[in-house]
């Protein structure tokens, strides 16, 4: 289990100056400019009080994580949660509960073959920590490796899962774990701590949830230059700026169960509202265009269903409420809300009990978050996987990686821990991906027991 006294928060202390020498930081920003920071500068234009607040949320959780110790033994409950969330994740797998394989459908209407053994919920089986520090079996006790996760945006709590399950890997393979502060979510403070990174020279490994698939490149492949292993997770950066992508569901799987969701809660008339984090997020990029082939692919089975406009809540709690809020104002008839994001989905949760609206919610939810409207009935159920895992399996493979065993390509395999052996494939972007598993789907009759797993 994380103890948070070990998390060693990584910051941008302007390495990017440091960088001059090498490649220069006008040269880094100006090859960042021509990939495209025109259009992140057009989206970060008028948010000035949302930098600020969001800075005041990351200094805070700085604060809290540096003086770990007696701060974070301040939320004894969440840790203890956190052992409760082992043990119930060890029976859920053993239970063999439901994952989404058996259930989503590429044929308009039909149910798809059963794919629910061997799911995320079976590879999620806790086995306990090997929890030392030290390479077991190593005789010379050798300099521990530096693997940092660089998230989307720090405080986001899908993002806190990940690095929880990608330190207690770190703490099995006997590497240190850092977690990037990034305030914003934005490619541009991604790309500042790649270059940190690159300027303090210890690390030996990046696993990063891209901001903008395109626009972290020229930094990743410098650092790749350096011998430094790039991993990417949740959400891709392009193939040549990777080893590997840890993918976390088939994004057919996760696009097309949303709309199919969202048209059977509606059971007829559908007015579909679609709230993503940035425009720029591979992942929900990804999932929407899944979303829209399924209803492209049968205008019959939708010829009632209207997806609206999609919208952004940037992937920030009083965005995705104001998005929410928005929806519901300009659509008296609206039926439902999708949301694949974890802030989104508490965000909309909250907005529609405030109005006591009779708008039903589904998408990508933590189900610690989402268990009240799950048992109150406004989202009659939704999907995620085991976020701790995916970070779990990005530090196996950042060690598989640092240590020569892979090397990334297609056929690789290794032994990722208590997930046992995973194998490297080839991804639909023409890079390569290991997959974590299906989706789990989440309804009154299982949330009860994994709002106490994550
Ligand atoms: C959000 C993040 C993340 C996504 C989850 C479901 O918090 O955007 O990328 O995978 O939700």
């Amino acid at each position: 289990m994380i103890e948070f006294s070990d998390i060693e928060i990584f910051k941008n202390n302007n390495g990017m100056r440091g960088m001059r020498g090498m490649r220069g930081i006008w040269g880094m920003r100006g090859m960042w400019a021509a990939c495209g920071g025109k259009g992140m500068r057009a989206v970060c234009a008028g948010k000035g009080m949302r930098r600020v607040f969001a800075a005041l949320a990351l200094a805070a959780m700085i604060a809290c994580c540096l003086s770990a110790a007696t701060a974070c033994d301040s939320t004894p409950s969440e840790r203890r949660g956190a052992s409760q969330g082992e043990q119930a994740q060890a029976e859920m797998a053993a239970a063999g509960s439901t994952a989404l394989g058996a259930e989503w459908s590429t044929e308009a209407g039909g149910a798809a073959e059963g794919k629910a053994a061997g799911s995320a919920a079976a590879g999620s089986t806790a086995a306990g920590s090997a929890g030392g520090a030290e390479t077991a079996g190593s005789a010379e006790p050798t300099e521990k490796p530096v693997f940092l996760l660089i998230p989307k945006q720090m405080s986001n709590p899908y993002m806190l899962k990940m690095f929880e399950g990608f330190a207690s890997a770190c703490a099995e393979n006997g590497a240190i774990p850092r977690y990037g502060a990034v305030a914003v979510n934005t490619a541009e403070e991604q790309i500042d701590l790649i270059m940190q990174a690159m300027a303090d020279g210890d690390v030996s490994a990046i696993a990063v949830a891209a901001n903008n698939e395109d626009q972290l490149e020229p930094a990743l492949k410098a650092a790749m230059d350096k011998g430094i292993k790039i991993i990417s997770l949740d959400s891709a950066v392009n193939k040549n700026s990777r080893m590997v992508h840890i993918q976390q569901a088939s994004p057919e799987i996760i696009g097309r169960a949303l709309i199919q969701a969202a048209a059977k809660m509606a059971d007829g008339d559908a007015v579909v509202g679609l709230i993503s984090t940035t425009p720029y997020a591979t992942n929900q990029s990804l999932w929407i265009s899944w979303m829209q082939r399924e209803l492209d692919e049968y205008p019959v089975k939708y010829e009632r269903f209207n997806l609206l406009p999609v919208v952004y809540g940037d992937d920030l709690p009083e965005q995705s409420k104001e998005a929410a809020l928005a929806l519901l104002d300009g659509h008296p008839d609206l039926t439902t809300i999708i949301t694949p994001s974890v802030v989104g989905m508490l965000a909309v949760g909250q907005a529609l009990s405030e109005r006591r609206s009779s708008v039903v919610f589904t998408g990508l939810g933590l189900p610690s978050e989402i268990a009240p409207f799950i048992e109150d009935g406004s989202c009659p159920w939704m999907y995620l996987w085991n976020p701790i895992d995916i970070g779990y399996l990005a530090a196996w493979t950042a060690r598989a990686l640092h240590d020569g065993e892979i090397t990334g390509v297609e056929g690789d395999y290794f032994t990722a821990g208590r997930l046992g052996q995973r194998v490297v494939v080839g991804s639909a972007d023409g890079g390569t991906d290991i997959l974590l598993g299906d989706p789990i789907k989440f309804d009154r009759d299982n949330i009860g027991e994994w709002k106490l797993v994550y």
